[in-house]
């Protein structure tokens, strides 16, 4: 592959964005050499600045779950910016989307649009604070919520690529309200709750975690932590900007059965376009302003461009809830090719795997938390990044990372890929 077009671009950008980029794991940094500028994209497939075909296993990092350029998304964003592109001022279809994503999530009265999900995760825990007038929040070490400074306390994704454990500028007053537990570790987290009894407004994890790779709870590690939550008056807050609308029509909760708090959303919710939002019963979210006395707010929250995305691909998945069969079908079928060919070629290996969302850890053993992630043998994955974007194949630049599986890949797709795993990693 040539990517001299991208060399150059990424010249120009690092004179004036730092690191060339406007989010640090679009950089390379996790995997060495040049990003990838991407020119225009339709269904599987992204085309660079220098004419190379690529299939996109990153798809926005899960937005693009139908696939690049899809029509209706593509067609409603049009339609709308021809009748002005912000007013400040309630629009008919932020209630529309509103509705829509209530009658599809579970244990949810109502939902606030915001633009990301940092913006969605930092909300839900001022929410969580104001509602239960605790200050201290746990969080999962190698689960990753947006670089809110609460967050910012080991990080997964991004941050765990750079191994920056504490962010600078994340101060020790913030610090000290955030404590870090073991993911899939329940006794850690009684642990935490016991030595800070009283003191914890709520619990945030994903519930599915993408961001150590993908991670899935394991021995009822979720019902356990509701039970925990109940037992202490602690707010359980499921970070699904990943899972919501991915692993199925209502997500983590609907998929485990398993009734949070606060439910996050971000990616998949905005169609491609700025969203995040946070939801809970009238209780909880009548604490926000301007009903409650917990501030929240943004000049571009409920967009009509973005709202028009995000409602147009969720009354798709709503449409056709087959969708999240297809996506488990084409995902099992690619795990499946992926460890024949790893097996034949004996490498050492781990796949996780929750519906649409999978990950190749080139470690030994179970993966289940931050710890037994970054276990895996980096060298390697950076070998196969690179292998594979020379066939064509562009999975997510750092092993910190998950791939996300879309209805637009053809299982002729998933052979290429499968092939291009047994070709790359037989010398790897
Ligand atoms: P944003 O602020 O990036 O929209 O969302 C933050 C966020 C919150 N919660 C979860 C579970 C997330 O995965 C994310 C963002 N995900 C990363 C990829 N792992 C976004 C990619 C990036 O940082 O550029």
């Amino acid at each position: 592959m040539i990517y001299k077009r991208s060399s150059e671009l990424f010249a120009e950008a690092e004179k004036v964005i730092p690191g060339g980029v406007n989010s640090p794991v679009r950089a390379f940094k996790g995997v060495g050499g040049t990003p990838i500028f991407v020119k225009e994209a339709k269904g599987a497939y992204l085309y660079d600045e220098d004419g190379n075909r690529l299939l996109d296993y990153i798809n926005s990092w899960g937005p693009m779950i139908l696939g690049h350029a899809f029509e209706p998304v593509v067609n409603a964003v049009v339609e709308k910016a021809k009748k002005g592109t912000s007013f400040g001022m309630p629009t008919e279809i932020e209630t529309e989307i509103a509705q829509l994503a209530v009658s599809m999530v579970p244990n949810i009265d109502k939902i606030r649009f915001v633009n990301s999900g940092t913006e969605a995760c930092m909300s839900a825990v001022r929410l969580a604070r104001g509602y239960t007038e605790k200050d201290k929040i746990i969080k999962f070490a190698g689960c990753y919520h947006g670089h809110s400074d609460s967050f910012l306390i080991q990080a997964g994704s991004g941050a765990s690529t750079f191994g920056i454990p504490n962010s600078p500028g994340v101060t020790q007053g913030t610090a000290k309200d955030t404590l870090l537990a073991r993911y899939n570790d329940i006794d850690n987290v009684k642990k935490l709750v016991k030595d800070n009894s009283g003191e914890i407004a709520c619990v945030i994890i994903e519930p599915v975690a993408g961001n150590m790779g993908c991670i899935p709870p394991v021995n009822n590690f979720l019902e356990n932590l509701r039970t925990l939550c109940d037992e202490n008056n602690i707010l359980l807050i499921f970070d699904e900007v990943m899972t919501g609308f991915r692993l199925a029509k209502g997500g983590a909760q609907e998929l485990f059965n398993i009734k949070a708090d606060i439910v996050c959303f971000g990616k998949v919710i905005g169609g491609g376009l700025p969203v995040g939002a946070f939801a809970a019963n009238n209780e909880i979210m009548n604490y926000l302003a301007p009903v409650g006395p917990v501030y929240q707010a943004g000049t571009l929250s409920g967009n009509p461009l973005a709202m028009a995305a995000g409602l147009a691909m969720i009354t798709e998945l709503n449409n056709n809830a087959d969708i999240f069969k297809r996506l488990e079908e084409k995902t099992v079928y690619l795990h499946k090719g992926i460890s024949k060919v790893l097996d034949g070629n004996n490498i050492v290996y781990t796949i996780n795997r929750v519906g649409s969302m999978i990950s190749v850890h080139f470690a030994e053993g179970a993966v289940v938390d931050f710890e037994t992630s970054a276990k895996g043998n980096n060298d390697k994955f950076k070998s196969f990044f690179h292998g594979m974007l020379n066939e064509g194949v562009y999975i997510a630049p750092s092993a910190f990372e998950t791939w996300f599986i879309t209805d637009a890949l053809s299982y002729e797709d998933l052979d290429f890929t499968i092939r291009t795993v047994d070709k790359v990693t037989k010398n790897l």
